[in-house]
């Protein structure tokens, strides 16, 4: 099993399309397993973003991350990575294909929706940022045998 860290950016909150999305998640059969709204500080926006600190869009992406409140996911699956970064979509909405998230709800390049992280050492560093201890939860779902095949000892 796999934990990501998923962000529904500002203009996803602003927008009311925080259901539309978590429905996804959940429809598709992850688990949400931690869920917040927050307002990212500069510090942690930069501490997140790290990566991309001084290319062009650092400075815009910045701003935007810290606008306006985002809703923090931790969301469970097997090959949980993965999934959520294949139902996101491409990273501008103009080229994300139709039924991915990116794809269907936006057409800007900047204002995404969405995060998610895009390896385990980028999930586990991520949700050790946003999440405290005990905010994520061990969710023993009644119904994961009907979400997974469970016939073999592990989950299908
Ligand atoms: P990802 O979110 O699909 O992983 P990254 O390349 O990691 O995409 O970029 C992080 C975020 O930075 C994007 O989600 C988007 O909000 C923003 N971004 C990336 N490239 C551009 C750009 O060329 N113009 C404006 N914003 C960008
Ligand atoms: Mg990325």
């Amino acid at each position: 099993m796999e934990t990501t860290l998923i962000i529904l950016k500002p203009d996803a909150v602003q927008r009311g399309l925080m259901g539309k999305i978590i429905t996804r998640f959940e429809e598709k059969g992850l688990a949400i397993v931690g869920m917040k709204m927050m307002t990212i500080s500069e510090e942690l926006a930069g501490t997140h973003y790290a990566d991309h600190a001084g290319k062009p869009f650092y400075n815009g992406l910045v701003g935007f991350m810290t606008s306006s409140p985002v809703c923090v996911l931790a969301v469970r699956g097997v090959g949980a990575i993965a999934i959520a970064r294949s139902m996101m979509g491409a990273t501008f909405g103009s080229k994300a294909d139709a039924g991915t998230i990116r794809g269907d709800f936006g057409v800007s390049n900047s204002f995404n929706l969405i995060h998610g992280s895009d390896s385990p050492e980028a999930a586990a560093k991520e949700i050790g940022l946003f999440f405290g201890e005990g905010d994520v939860q061990g969710l023993d779902r009644a119904i994961e045998s009907w979400v997974y095949d469970m016939s073999g000892g592990d989950p299908e």
